[in-house]
């Protein structure tokens, strides 16, 4: 389907996503094949061999970049293998200026991995526009924005990152996984690449592992070699679960955001809370531009308690809805310590975070059931 003039969701349910031509099948079927058998010598279908490419996967790819409104997309086994391909067309002596708050496994791989192999990298609070100005060089190749960010959910100023990026010579990358394109559209911003887990939301159910950079098509091709010559391609299977989530995102999102707003609301009210972070409220540092440059302000909630390290722990294994659980973007509420768990490898870096910190993935579970039981958590949890 051809996805000029049409809705988010009904490109989310028909775009890459024609009746199977054969049958009429209205389903993409899942095509469970490593090779395709070739007419001749040196022809093919348009599929050779699924480390390649697979229709399934061409489906994905097709629905995402028209989501995202790139001319392409590329799907990974994983968001970090997403991550990985884009470090990759990086050269030795090429510096990334990132911000000072992204997902933990981010900062490691580029700190880690990539930097072994002469890629350099700066942390930097890119709210801040001129330290982002300041901190670019012009040898800086990339501009990594997370937004909002994991686990603080701030905001940042894509447009402004974009047109600093630009002038310098350099790319903005926005990794959409936490507002998804039904709430934030970094293309129109100006973003040049964007990076998706989609294990979290586009998913939505907590059943797939996979990974997505949606951008122009001379990016996505020179991206399609790396994978190809790399590797880290996603199953069939892996691809369909994507795509059956991706056509509830819309309905999902907003019943994410109508949850998440009653409940950081509430935390905010609530005794042994002592901060909340949450774009949506009107408190909120980034409540202004979230406002700006989002349609909605997803699903994520932050939080610190009163009584320290203990208490947050004892706050996250006390609740029965909330599972104690990493990752987040599923139908289902989880809770987590960020510091002891998904941002464990930046303990002892610029983006350590606070001890007393919890992050909530809240699910679309009846808000009054989410409610109850973290307040029971709480209750229980927090010395008197
Ligand atoms: O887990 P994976 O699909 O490889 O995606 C990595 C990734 C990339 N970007 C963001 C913003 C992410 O949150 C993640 C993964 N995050 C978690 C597993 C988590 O619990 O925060």
């Amino acid at each position: 389907m051809n996805d000029a003039g049409h809705g988010f969701s009904t490109k989310a349910i028909h775009v890459g996503q024609d009746p199977e031509p054969r049958t009429g099948a209205v389903v993409v079927p899942i095509y469970q094949t490593s090779t395709f058998a070739q007419p001749r010598v040196g022809e093919h279908t348009g599929y050779e061999y699924a480390r390649t490419g697979n229709p399934t996967r061409t489906a994905l790819q097709e629905c995402l970049a028209a989501l995202e409104g790139t001319e392409a997309a590329v799907c990974f086994a994983s968001g970090l293998a997403a991550e990985d391909a884009i470090f990759r067309t990086l050269a030795p002596g090429d510096h990334v200026v990132m911000a000072d708050d992204v997902y933990g496994g981010t900062w490691r791989q580029i700190a880690q991995v990539h930097t072994r192999w002469g890629i350099e990298v700066t942390a930097v609070d890119l709210g801040d526009l001129d330290a982002v100005a300041a901190a670019m060089s012009p040898a800086t190749k990339l501009v990594w924005a997370e937004t909002p960010s994991n686990p603080l959910l701030k905001i940042l100023d894509l447009a402004g990152l974009a047109a600093i990026a630009h002038e310098h010579g350099a790319r903005l990358v926005a990794d959409n996984t936490f507002a998804t394109p039904y709430l934030q559209q970094p293309t129109a911003l100006g973003a040049d690449l964007i990076v998706h887990s989609t294990t979290k939301y586009l998913g939505g159910h907590s059943d797939v592992v996979g990974g997505a950079v949606c951008t122009d098509a001379e990016t996505a091709e020179e991206l399609a070699f790396l994978q190809n010559a790399v590797g880290a391609v996603p199953g069939p299977f892996d691809a369909w679960l994507t795509l059956r989530g991706v056509k509830t995102l819309g309905v999902r999102m907003d019943r994410h955001c109508d949850n998440a707003a009653t409940i950081a609301g509430w935390l905010a009210e609530h005794p042994r809370v002592t901060s909340v972070r949450y774009p949506g409220l009107a408190t909120d540092p980034g409540h202004e531009l979230a406002a700006r440059q989002m349609q909605r302000f997803g699903g994520m909630v932050s939080f610190q308690v009163d009584g320290g390290v203990d208490a947050a722990k004892a706050v996250a294994e006390g609740t029965r809805l909330f599972f104690l659980a990493e990752s987040l973007g599923g139908v289902e509420s989880l809770i987590e310590h960020p510091g002891i768990m998904t941002h464990a490898s930046v303990a002892g870096t610029q983006l350590e975070v606070p001890a007393d910190l919890l992050r909530l993935s809240v699910g679309i579970e009846s808000v009054d059931d989410l409610l109850a039981d973290l307040d029971r958590a709480l209750d229980d949890a927090t010395p008197e």
